[in-house]
């Protein structure tokens, strides 16, 4: 597992040579007067955004380049999202992914295996479909149909060698044995490594194309050796994704089961109606479930990274750690987020 997760740094940062601390900023206003730009969570939005910003600066479709961007993501065997991901308690890999347009328009997939890009799956749920969201066999079923490969459901090296370290340490027993342990310790996403960074299992990405139409995508192999059937935030519009194009949009990463309780995206796109700038925005959020649950969170991970529609973009985290890309006729480089405690 660290050494996926040190190999999406490694090819993020060293073929940009940019250097996380020298360049790496705390962000409280950043205005990127012109369009397009486009920002993803975590290090390895690096090659998201630059796969996105070959749609972006042709004056391509916002919604194009978010989800050509995280493809991207999707397609590295060795990243923690997608196929390459760590699997459940029962050995398998299965993936959650949402995309939504500047129109409302919304796709989602969520407990779907065996299929290489879940967010391509859900861009057709929101474009061939009377729905909104498919899930598990239904969703596998309709991907096939839409010509969709089934790929194999052989674990990549990284997760086959994390699944049996999970396997020797944890005490494993049928999920329903497991609820109470589930309930004190996890599923635990991302979860904090020794050196203190955080192993992910997601990006979400949101662009503002050059017509200033906002779209978002989000995708994920969701918790780590989370109980068979669990489903996190990212696929859930208004948690691990929200777009208005009137007012701006977020997306989210970290412990779903918190992002859930309060529709997070959503929220933090409502706070920026009221008037709150995009890092003032996401802390708000923060502080809202910071008081909503008290001593329950635990050790758990939870950012926020929102644009508004003028093109200032900000972000915001429960923890130390949480880094976005950006990307955008200025720029291309890793902001690091504030947070709300300090370790
Ligand atoms: C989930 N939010 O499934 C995702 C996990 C995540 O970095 O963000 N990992 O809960």
């Amino acid at each position: 597992m660290l050494n996926r997760r040190k190999f999406i740094s490694g090819s993020a940062l060293g073929s940009l040579g940019v250097l996380l601390g020298k360049d790496a900023h705390s962000s409280s206003i950043n205005r990127v007067p012109d369009a397009p730009l486009v920002v993803s969570t975590w290090d390895a939005g690096m090659d998201a955004n630059r796969a996105a910003w070959e749609v972006l600066k042709t004056g391509g479709r916002a919604l194009d380049a978010v989800e050509r961007g995280v493809m991207e993501t999707e397609n590295s065997l060795n990243c923690c999202v997608g196929l390459g991901g760590n699997p459940d308690r029962d050995g398998f890999v299965t993936l959650d992914a949402c995309i939504m347009d500047e129109q409302g328009n919304c796709g989602s997939v969520a407990f779907l295996e065996r299929v290489k890009h879940p967010i391509a799956v859900a861009r057709r749920v929101m474009e061939k479909t009377p729905h909104v969201m498919l899930v598990g066999s239904g969703a596998q079923q309709f991907a096939l149909a839409e010509g969709f490969k089934l790929e194999s459901a052989e674990l990549s090296e990284d997760a086959q060698r994390a699944y049996k370290t999970w396997l020797e340490k944890s005490n494993y027993a049928p999920p329903e044995k497991n609820i109470e342990n589930n309930k004190q310790h996890g599923p635990f996403a991302p979860t904090r490594l020794d050196n203190g960074e955080w192993n992910h299992d997601t990006i979400g990405m949101i662009a503002l194309d050059k017509s200033g139409n906002l779209s978002g995508s989000c995708t994920t192999s969701g918790a780590g050796f989370k109980m068979r059937g669990r489903v996190g935030d990212s696929p859930l519009i208004g948690s691990g994704l929200y777009v208005d194009n009137e007012v701006g949009a977020c997306t989210a990463t970290g412990q779903g089961e918190e992002i859930i309780r309060i529709a997070g995206s959503h929220l933090v796109v409502e706070f920026m109606r009221n008037g709150l700038r995009p890092e003032e925005a996401c802390k708000k959020a923060i502080g809202r479930l910071v008081n909503m649950r008290k001593d329950k969170l635990g050790d758990v991970q939870i950012c926020f990274l929102a644009i508004d529609r003028s093109g200032s973009f900000g972000a915001f985290a429960l923890r130390p750690g949480f880094t976005y890309a950006v990307r955008s006729r200025h720029e291309e480089k890793i902001h690091k987020a504030k947070s709300w405690f300090d370790k």
